[in-house]
């Protein structure tokens, strides 16, 4: 055992330029563990809140509260833990703060702390984090497939289109390095277009375009034409992935299509999306109904789930318990796993397994706003599960994430690529999943 010396807290400040939490976790050996908090825009109501210090001063988002947490509570509570034993150290930070939603110690403590802890102990073992991670789990390494943005919208992007996130999957490539190339040439081929039809107006917060569509179709249309400047038959080796994040709009059955000037019900929403569905190579879509809409996200798995993957993220919250609740009603096939929507480590690895132990998908995902930590690249191929969403092709708070992934291949091989495999569950997986032979 490695106890826990030191646990430092310190305000650094993320993509957005808004404070967040960063935490030190120094061992008795001298040993240390870094993490920092990321923070969502589209955020789930029953995910972990941040601590923030509201006021006047730095737009309400201070977080000396948070800090407080982290010095004061965490610190000496956590101080001589062992630092491997994370299931124990998480145990006593749920014990301080049994709160639902963690708004005591503030969600953007906790989780910064408890990632902080893992790297210490991987530090500690000597092996990099994604090493540990499939060491401590037992799941087996793998490089994930990333999903990818190329355009922003939504709270993105001033809500300019209403859909959230336009992004590509290439699960067709041999390696993760393919991958990068491939997005790279579509990502580019998507400015060009829009540049040429006045539709560009700059990077969303994720990196990707911030569009000036006139309808949710255009954006489709466009992507699709990208993918075909980008010399790719769309269906193939690409793919189309969207978050519709669709609790940003729609609330108690009734969805308000601002960018279009219309008014969906439930039915109303799930037809449109299965006509996209019909349309285009869609292989993912996320959030596809509100968090509030569970009859609508049943109805829209008993329709489409066999041919797509359907992930709940503000709808399943990285929660374990809602995971297992929606396997029984029938709702979404796969999960985002937000570490920080939980909480802590030991909370997200549990619906990562929940999610696993029922044939699900499971993507690690980072949030809006991120920072050069890169703690999502190594829990996703430590887990081994497969997927990675982090948002775009352009910023460092992205690109350090994706540029990870490529040092772990460099150790791991690239024949540790997952490809298409993940996507087993869907149309383009079923065709090529039996081609592959993985
Ligand atoms: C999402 C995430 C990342 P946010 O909805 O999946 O795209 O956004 O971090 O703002 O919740
Ligand atoms: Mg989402």
């Amino acid at each position: 055992m490695t106890a826990i010396r030191e646990i430092k807290g310190r305000r650094v400040w993320d993509s957005r330029g808004r404070p967040t939490v960063e935490v030190d976790v120094i061992l008795e050996n001298g040993v240390m563990g870094r993490a920092i908090a990321p923070a969502g825009a589209s955020r789930g109501t029953r995910e972990a809140v941040d601590r923030r210090d509201g006021g006047d001063a730095l737009r309400g988002q201070g977080v000396q509260a948070a800090l407080r947490s982290v010095n004061g509570a965490i610190a000496s509570t956590l101080t001589g833990m062992d630092a491997a034993d994370q299931r124990g150290v998480d145990q006593a930070i749920l014990e301080l703060d049994p709160s639902p939603l963690k708004d005591t110690l503030g969600g953007n403590a906790t989780v910064a702390t408890s990632l902080a802890v893992l790297h210490a102990a991987a530090a500690d073992a000597g092996r990099p984090l994604w090493q540990h991670v499939s060491g401590t789990t037992g799941f087996s390494p793998s490089l994930p497939l990333p999903e990818i943005q190329i355009f922003g919208g939504g709270a993105h992007a001033g809500r300019r289109v209403d859909i959230q996130d336009f992004m590509i999957m290439v699960p067709g490539a041999g390696s993760f390095d393919e991958v990068m190339e491939v997005t790279s040439e579509v990502y580019f081929a998507a400015g060009d277009i829009m540049k040429s039809r006045g539709k560009l107006a700059g990077v969303a917060d994720e990196g990707g375009w911030w569009p000036v569509f006139d309808s949710n179709e255009e954006a489709l249309e466009t992507l699709i034409a990208a993918i075909e400047k980008a010399g790719e038959k769309p269906g193939e080796r690409v793919v189309v992935s969207l978050d519709i994040a669709a609790s940003e709009f729609g609330r108690d059955g009734r969805y308000r299509l601002a960018l279009e000037d219309r008014e969906l019900d439930s039915s109303g929403m799930i037809d449109l999306l299965g006509g996209w569905l019909d349309s285009y190579p869609i292989a993912s879509i996320e959030d596809p109904l509100a968090e509030d809409d569970t009859l609508g996200t049943v109805e829209f798995t008993r329709r489409f789930g066999n041919r797509v993957q359907i992930i709940g993220d503000d709808y399943l919250v990285t929660n374990a318990d809602l995971v297992r609740e929606a396997q029984k009603d029938g709702a979404c096939n796969a999960v985002l796993i937000k570490v920080n929507q939980a909480g802590t480590v030991s909370e997200g690895f549990e619906t990562f397994r929940a999610a696993q132990s029922k044939g699900w998908g499971a993507i690690v995902s980072a949030r809006s706003g991120e920072t050069e930590d890169v703690s999502i690249s190594h829990l996703a191929t430590g887990l081994g599960g497969g997927q990675l969403k982090v948002g775009s092709f352009t910023r460092s708070e992205r690109m350090i994430k994706w540029n990870e992934c490529l040092r772990i291949q460099d150790a791991l091989g690239s024949a540790a690529f997952v490809g298409g495999r993940p996507l087993a569950n869907t149309w383009w997986g079923q065709r090529n999943y039996k081609d592959t032979a993985l």
